[in-house]
């Protein structure tokens, strides 16, 4: 195996050669536990941590090394361990607002060609869902294609397919079934040298056993999903990075429990093209499509141009955002006044000390 084989290309090595701390090795980051890095450099796999200055400005925590990215390591110290030095500026970065009340950007996983947004059918399939991990690929750089798996467990109704293609258009679906081999050639034209894929969804839906078949062994732990609600187990607990004995990159990810969207909505007109369209028409540039006259989408809609689910689902999405976006404007003005209020404290310190030197 080669780094090329991992996804080193002309273009990495144009961005060693530009980094300021180029003087290392470049390796491939395949894991992260408790700030513990795994990483591989092509020959070897080694432990490594994070060197102290990329914890402090101007790095931001979103930059220090995660699963996917290249870095910069040095020869390892007597523990056999390495340090990062640097993280070389990421071609696409896969992150989701952290679970909880702040609006915190955690970075998933990193330099992604592709993400395999892995579903079954039944309880797991919710088109609305689909179409968030769709915006939020979309958002990332990478290209997302949309996985049907265990259809060995129950008969597609015929039209499934075709109602999801027509609500998420221009994103790949692919029924397969990695229990019953069915389908997976399909997926064969994404894994290439060079190419990182990652999979995502739901805990127990079966992306460690795709990947598994891919691997050609039983490499990662599977296992079955509970039986009185067909929840999964959250079997897989770390993203992990897998090299693939035929090139190309898989990378495994625990079951998802929250996804919220991340900010910027210009991933929005991405995944609804058909409804920014539409809105060139209406009467008012700022047109909610809610009351307003003269409203193209209002008509679309009413003309059965364009599904009610469909602009509904848009309403939703662009609550959500809105609301993200309120909230990382509040968390940005208290951030602001707390600066302020800091210089404002450092000013009237400097102030008295000017008044005691003058009496002196
Ligand atoms: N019938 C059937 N079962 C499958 C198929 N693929 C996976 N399974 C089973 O579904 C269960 C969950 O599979 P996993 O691969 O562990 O699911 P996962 O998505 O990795 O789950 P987490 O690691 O918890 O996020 C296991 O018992 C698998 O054997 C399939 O194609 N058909
Ligand atoms: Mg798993
Ligand atoms: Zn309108």
């Amino acid at each position: 195996m080669s780094l090329e084989d991992y996804g080193w290309d002309e273009t990495w090595a144009d961005k060693l050669a530009q980094s300021e701390e180029n003087r290392g090795i470049p390796a491939r980051v395949i894991s992260e536990h408790r700030s513990e890095y795994k990483v591989h450099t092509g020959e070897v796999e080694m432990s490594a941590k994070a060197a102290g200055r990329l914890f402090h400005a101007p790095f931001k925590q979103t930059e220090l090394p995660a699963v996917g990215d290249w870095v910069i390591v040095d020869e390892t110290d007597e523990r056999g361990k390495a340090t990062i030095r640097s993280v070389l500026p990421r071609k696409s970065t896969f992150s989701r607002k952290v679970a909880g009340k702040n609006s915190n950007e955690q970075v998933m996983a990193t330099n992604l060609d592709t993400v395999w947004i892995v579903t079954t059918f039944g309880a797991d399939l919710n088109p609305a869902r689909l179409e968030r991990y769709v915006a939020l690929v979309v958002e990332s750089g990478a290209k997302p294609v949309i996985i049907l798996a265990k259809v060995d467990l129950e008969a597609l109704p015929e039209p499934i397919l075709e109602t999801i293609q027509l609500r998420i258009p221009n994103v790949p679906i692919y029924a397969v079934s990695a229990k019953a081999q069915i389908g997976l050639e399909n997926l064969n034209q994404y894994i290439a040298a060079g190419q990182t894929i990652a999979l995502l969804g739901s805990s127990g839906v079966g992306k460690s056993t795709i990947i598994n078949h891919f691997v050609g062994h039983e490499l990662l732990h599977t296992a079955s999903v509970r039986e009185k609600d067909g929840k999964g187990r959250h079997t897989t607990t770390h993203r992990e990075l897998i090299f693939l004995p035929t090139g190309g990159v898989l990378i495994d990810t625990p079951g998802m429990r929250e996804l919220q969207l991340w900010q910027r909505d210009d991933n929005l007109e991405k995944s609804f093209a058909d409804i920014e369209a539409l809105a060139v028409g209406c009467r008012f540039s700022d047109c909610s499509h809610e009351t307003e006259p003269g409203c193209a989408v209002v008509a679309a809609v009413e003309s059965g141009e364009l599904s009610e689910e469909r602009i509904n689902n848009y309403m939703k999405l662009k609550k959500e955002l809105t609301f993200l976006d309120r909230k990382t404007d509040v968390q940005a003005e208290q951030a602001e006044r707390k600066k302020w209020k800091a210089i404002s404290k450092e000013q009237r310190r400097l102030a008295q000390q000017h008044k005691g030197n003058k009496k002196r």
